[in-house]
């Protein structure tokens, strides 16, 4: 199946691996409407794409932690892009690796904010549209930390546990409404994640990655568009994906 004209949406698109699904499936010729804070950096984003592939990008500047902005931001989307095709739910974080006992709180919420309810509130919306189409596929990124719990992941963990359960939960509640869920998760990505993670310290945020040669947001759009360009009747359930040097969150080979 080609993405070619389709419309997709991807929620944290300004960076990372919702910046490159934008830039992978424009190239390939889908229509897309990107959110982020960063309305600045989407708008670049969105002009880029539209002079290099000419295909029509809607820009939306969203705090998905805000259920009524994303309702009605995605209840007023342009004529033209009234049919859903894809939502990639990229858009979320983590903050901090302290030990349970020693958790910033303000950083559990916003976690557990964005990655779960985030989540939940863009599906909310996008949802109902899918059912009337009769038609769509929802791709969550999820991560090895909805897998596998390792020291000072606790929350972020948790709420990549919660991604996973959404996925299935969805999987199974949108059974018969010709609707595919893909969830992506992957292990060590280099992108803003662990600067964002190390509140900015680019010494620990670099340490993640030394002497891996890590997943790039380039490799998750590739899964993603192969997942959303598989067959009408083939849905890629879940995928998990590491670099080659990373066999589990915790064994890291490095060089
Ligand atoms: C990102 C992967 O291992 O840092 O979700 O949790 S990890």
């Amino acid at each position: 199946m080609s993405i070619e004209g389709k419309n997709v949406i991807i929620t944290g698109a300004s960076a990372g691996i919702g910046e490159a699904c934008a830039k992978l499936f424009a190239r390939n010729g889908a229509n897309l409407i990107l959110t982020a804070r960063r309305i600045n950096k989407l708008n670049e984003l969105a002009d880029s794409l539209r002079s290099a592939y000419n295909v029509k990008v809607h820009t939306i500047e969203m705090d998905v932690r805000n259920f009524d902005e994303v309702k009605k931001k995605f209840e007023n989307l342009p004529a033209e892009f009234k049919t859903i095709d894809v939502l990639i739910n990229n858009a979320g974080k983590a903050l901090g690796v302290e030990k349970i006992q020693d958790g910033v709180l303000s950083n559990w919420e916003e976690m557990l904010d964005t990655n779960v309810k985030g989540l939940l509130y863009v599906s909310k919306i996008i949802i109902p549209m899918l059912i009337k189409q009769n038609h769509g596929h929802i791709i969550n990124i999820g991560s090895i930390a909805g897998h596998e719990v390792y020291p000072g992941g606790n929350v972020y963990c948790a709420s990549k546990f919660a991604v996973r359960a959404i996925s299935k939960g969805m999987g199974i509640d949108l059974s018969g409404y010709n609707i595919k869920v893909t969830s992506i998760d992957p292990g060590m990505v280099e992108t803003e994640f662990s600067l964002v993670r190390f509140a900015g310290d680019e010494e620990k945020a670099k340490n993640v990655y030394k002497g891996v040669d890590p997943l790039v947001g380039d490799d998750i759009a590739d899964i993603a568009l192969f997942a959303a360009t598989r067959p009408e009747h083939v849905d890629l359930r879940e995928i998990v994906v590491t670099p080659t040097a990373q066999s589990s969150a915790t064994i890291v080979h490095r060089k």
